[in-house]
């Protein structure tokens, strides 16, 4: 039998800017289908030579297309697979490109009536009914792990066994047309058995910064929005320390990629296990410093401690997946999540301070949420800001289906256009995909929103757009905002009448859009000094936040990054009483009101901004290529050298005015001192040989 896999879209990061070939198969890469991959390795061992699609790309070349205005995505995929012949077709699912999938599989039934189009995945797993009811191109589903299952299927469907005597699919009776669901197949018990998933079938996968690799399945917790744990059904499973490190070296030796995100849903569930997989990896790196690994993987924050946290970061974990879900203390009991949030806030703290990056992931929109709930959720959201290297996330709850959450409330789900983000994630929805949304609740209800008695949904969406960009743009002073005035919400009511007043309005669609513009931070800035400031309890420390916020947003700073110079490098042997000193492009000098280090430091201890002496000081900020901005505050000595650096003095122009304005160091020469200055601002690239 000729069986091709087909992997769930879930790539659209192209949609919105021009992405070439190479970042485009990066992130291909990094989508890398691990269950499809495992499915194709098994077959591989049975003997067959499956092939494998992915949808990711097969979007990518539609977008760079020209007929692309001409051509739907799914019309242009039913062209791709015209003109290939297999007699299994089996798409992955996942909820937000379902509509995608499903009418793409449309399309290659059409082409190839007698082959047999199956799906497979999380989302096809828990709608296999109903979506083999409404989507009669739809031959069967396969619900679950599909390792055991799959094999017996492609047999059966080859001729060799009865589909009712396999167990995990659901299927429609060639008789009567009635829609049989098989009892669930066993879960894979022993991962370590498994074969290594068929990466050479998935050639983008080499361009990976952090390659996808399995390390379990299955957890243990009953959180009520969660699909996960039911699909694995709540049963845990790790692979053993010596497959996983196996495995990493194989993928290193292949790929030379050392970086992994470790696919489970809950590594810490024990911690036992995860302290033997980090001293596994430690004793390898002792053995052989060559097979030294770095990985992310996903925890709950009740499930690891400041020791633990210590010996991952150790073992090379460089990031941490934290569902948080809410900030409210009341919400953690009503869907079942149990957190306490002040151990959370101190283990997000615990990875910073071992330099993990922690994705605190939150969300908004759950049925019972209060105003009051929604507040703890965003101080929450900026409270973890203090820390560098938190990345906070809000997302707005999309009711997956099977879901205790959307169960309850499956009577009462709200479709509107500004879709769940939390499934939805941008896709580009046609005509087709919204009438099959609006058709089939029961199957699509990720792309509804659950009822809100208590929350206003458009207050709920802007406040949710205000922060992450708030965040993207201006980090420090939002957290200022929120320490100052007791909670985010209230500044961002604050805001949102301002903006009304002064007749920046926009409609659903539009708000978006203007959040992630440049128009925002621009009016935002305004609002904070024309209304915020003048009611502020620390204005000082307010002002000396925007200030810093505005420099960073000033036009060619943003633009010029610092270049590489070579010819600077050796400037120390080239310094002659002539040489004329300069700025480097990207470094900007900017003036601020109060000690910005001082600030920080009091944001993040949650110390008072109010009592803050005033006391200028001046701010160095170079712009690194790819990555925010390196900022420093300059002793008084770099700041006068590099103001006369600013306005293109020559060194001995320099050493002059040193003489004149008193510049001294009791016991240094001033022909020293100056020459220091000069190499150690040169060091920090800040100056350059005019
Ligand atoms: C890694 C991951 C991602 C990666 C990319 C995954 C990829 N390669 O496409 C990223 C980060 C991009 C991602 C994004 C999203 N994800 Co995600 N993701 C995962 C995660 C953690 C692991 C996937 C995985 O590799 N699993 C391990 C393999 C072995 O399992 P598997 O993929 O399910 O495959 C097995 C079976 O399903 C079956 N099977 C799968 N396909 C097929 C096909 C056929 C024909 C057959 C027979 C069987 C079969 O056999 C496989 C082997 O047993 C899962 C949770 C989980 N633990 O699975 C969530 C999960 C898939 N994601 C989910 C969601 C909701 C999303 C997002 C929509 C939003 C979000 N919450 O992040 C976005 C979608 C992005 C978009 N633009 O569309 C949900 C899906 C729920 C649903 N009902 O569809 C999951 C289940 C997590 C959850 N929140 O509950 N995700
Ligand atoms: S802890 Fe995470 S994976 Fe487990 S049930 Fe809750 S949300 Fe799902």
């Amino acid at each position: 039998m000729k069986v091709c896999l087909i992997s769930a879209p879930t790539a659209n990061h192209f949609d919105h800017r021009a992405v070439g070939e190479t970042e485009a198969a990066r992130i291909m890469g990094e989508l890398a289908p691990v269950g499809i991959l495992s499915l194709a390795a098994v077959l591989e061992a049975k003997g067959l030579q499956p092939e494998v699609v992915d949808l990711n790309r097969v979007y990518y070349s539609w977008l760079q297309g020209s007929n692309r205005n001409k051509t739907d995505f799914c019309s242009f995929a039913g062209g791709y697979f015209a003109g290939r012949d297999f007699d299994f077709f089996g798409f992955s699912t996942v909820c937000s490109s379902y509509p995608v999938t499903l009418r793409i599989a449309a399309e290659v039934k059409r082409e190839h009536p007698k082959s047999f189009v199956v799906l497979g995945g999380p989302q096809a797993s828990v709608v296999d009914v109903s979506t083999l009811r409404a989507y009669p191109s739809i031959d069967l589903v396969v619900r679950g792990e599909a390792e055991q299952t799959l094999p017996a299927l492609v047999d059966a469907l080859s001729g060799d066994g009865a589909l009712a005597a396999i167990a995990g699919i659901t299927f429609r009776r060639e008789e009567d047309g009635e829609i049989v669901r098989n009892p669930a197949a066993p879960l894979v018990a022993d991962l370590d058995a498994l074969p290594f998933p068929a990466f050479h079938l998935f050639p983008d996968v080499r361009y990976c910064r952090h390659f996808p690799l399995e390390l379990g399945r299955g957890c243990p917790f009953s959180c009520t929005f969660c699909s996960t744990n039911d699909f694995f059904r709540r049963n845990f499973r790790l692979k053993s320390p010596a497959q996983m490190i196996a495995d990493m070296r194989r993928v290193k030796q292949t790929y030379g990629i050392n970086s992994f995100e470790l696919v489970h849903d809950m590594f810490t569930v024990d911690r036992k296990r995860v302290v033997a997989f980090c001293e596994a990896l430690l004793e390898c790196k002792r053995k052989d410093p060559e097979d030294t690994f770095i990985w992310g993987c996903s925890a709950r924050t009740d499930c690891v401690d400041e020791e633990l946290i210590e010996l991952m970061s150790r073992a090379g974990c460089r990031g941490i997946f934290f569902g948080i879900e809410t900030g409210s203390r009341r919400m953690q009991k009503i869907i079942d999540k149990g957190l306490e949030l002040n151990d959370s806030a101190e283990r997000v703290r615990s990875c910073d301070r071992f330099k993990i990056n922690t994705a605190v992931s939150l969300m908004a929109g759950f049925p019972d949420e209060t105003m009051d709930d929604l507040r703890d959720t965003a101080a929450f959201f900026v409270d973890s800001l203090r820390y560098d290297h938190a990345d906070p996330q809000l997302s707005i709850l999309a009711p997956l289906a099977g879901t205790p959450i959307s169960t309850q409330h499956k009577d009462a789900l709200v479709l509107n256009d500004d879709v769940a983000d939390m499934s939805y994630r941008g896709w580009r929805q046609a005509l087709e995909d919204h009438a099959m949304i609006a058709a089939h609740p029961e199957i699509f209800s990720s792309f509804y929103s659950a009822p809100l008695p208590h929350l206003d949904r458009e207050f709920l969406k802007e406040l949710r757009d205000f922060l992450l960009s708030g965040m993207r743009v201006f980090r420090k002073l939002l957290l200022g905002l929120h320490q100052d005035s007791g909670n985010v919400v209230d500044v961002f009511q604050q805001w949102q009448q301002w903006r009304t007043r002064n007749g920046i309005l926009f409609s659903n669609g539009d708000r978006t859009v203007y959040y992630a513009q440049s128009q925002f931070p621009t009016d935002f800035l305004r609002f904070v000094r024309l209304h915020y400031i003048p009611m502020s309890k620390a204005p000082l420390a307010i002002t000396a936040l925007a200030d810093y916020e505005a420099a960073l947003l000033g036009g060619d700073h943003d633009q010029q990054q610092v270049p590489d110079d070579p010819l600077f490098q050796d400037s120390e042997d080239l310094l002659s009483p002539d040489s004329r000193l300069r700025l480097l492009p990207g470094v900007k000098v900017v003036k601020l009101p109060a000690d910005y280090q001082e600030i920080v430091r009091r944001l993040r201890q949650r110390s008072s901004l109010h009592d803050l002496p005033s006391q200028p000081v001046k701010l160095a900020i170079r712009r690194v290529p790819a990555g925010e901005a390196e900022v420093r505050q300059l002793t008084p000595l770099s700041a006068e050298l590099l103001e006369l650096c600013e306005d293109g003095y020559t060194v001995q122009e320099i050493k002059g005015e040193f003489l004149l304005r008193n510049i001294e160091i009791p016991g240094v020469p001033v022909d020293k001192l100056c020459l220091a200055g000069i190499e150690i601002l040169r060091q920090q690239r800040l100056i350059a040989l005019a």
